[in-house]
């Protein structure tokens, strides 16, 4: 247990964390490795991601909802981290569909095809793949533009947590009826036409339904809550690609569609 004066100091060190790295997504400008000179277990880092998104909310950003990390081996092998991660999407991140992404906002975006869940029903339980359907209104393809502030895009699971998974922006295309079945579906990432990556749905956790139980459990776990309205990012399909100026980017996403941005 701590004493209430090592918990202030504890909160004071959570909060400054959460400024250095909110600080580096406001100004694009990368910083050292966290885990480099401080030394904070999981359940921290995700305090220090709270309290990160804290400065965006109030700064006047809204929470949307959730986005699941390294639910594919793809991602897993590509970053060299083993855990499922969770982080938390505001409105400033969106993107609309087609839009113009400037690079200049970012250190070093990269970006990764994906399937997003829309919540119909304010989801306060751990979901199962059996109940999970109920609570979604809709499914749309989807891009997330991930830039850790961390150099070199490199960093410890502790690290990425509290950067809040690298979120950075997304894309969504138009939304589907649930009841698509979403597993094995093809999913290509083109750039100026020619295939980037090309992957299947079932990248992410054999079932992407699985991802949206996850988030659900640990939303609960960490006292989040999932209002009606909320998205749900279920993890990249495939590895990332880092952005170039003037690209045009697009996912197709078998069964759901397609969606797509350019960056200048
Ligand atoms: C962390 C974010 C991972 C995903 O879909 O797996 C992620 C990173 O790769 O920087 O968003
Ligand atoms: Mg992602």
């Amino acid at each position: 247990m701590l004493n209430p004066f090592e918990t202030k100091i504890k909160k004071m060190e959570l909060k400054k964390l959460a400024q250095t790295l909110d600080l580096a997504a406001k100004n694009a400008k990368p910083i050292e490795q966290l885990s480099l000179s401080n030394s904070f277990d999981e359940t921290t880092a995700y305090a220090i991601q709270k309290a990160s998104l804290e400065e965006r909310y109030a700064r006047g950003e809204k929470f949307i909802g959730l986005k699941m990390g390294f639910t594919s081996k793809a991602k897993m092998e590509q970053m060299g981290v083993h855990d499922l991660i969770w982080g938390r999407l505001t409105d400033k991140m969106r993107l609309e569909n087609n839009g113009k992404l400037e690079l200049q906002k970012f250190i070093h975006p990269r970006v990764e095809p994906e399937i997003c869940f829309l919540v119909k029903k304010e989801i306060q339980e751990e979901l199962t793949l059996e109940n999970a359907p109920e609570f979604i209104e809709a499914i749309a393809p989807a891009l997330e533009i991930i830039d850790s502030r961390y150099q070199n895009f490199k960093f410890s699971l502790e690290d990425v947590i509290a950067d809040n998974c690298s979120s950075a922006a997304l894309v969504l295309g138009e939304w589907q009826k649930p009841e698509i079945d979403i597993k094995n579906l093809k999913i290509d990432l083109s750039i100026d036409g020619k295939i980037a990556q090309s992957g299947s749905s079932n990248a992410i956790l054999e079932n992407p339904w699985l991802s949206l139980c996850h988030a659900s459990r640990l939303a609960q776990k960490y006292n989040q809550a999932i209002p009606v309205g909320s998205i749900i990012m279920a993890g990249a399909a495939t590895s990332a690609v880092f952005l170039g100026k003037n690209q045009q980017i697009k996912a197709i996403v078998e069964e759901l569609g397609s969606v797509a941005f350019s960056t200048f």
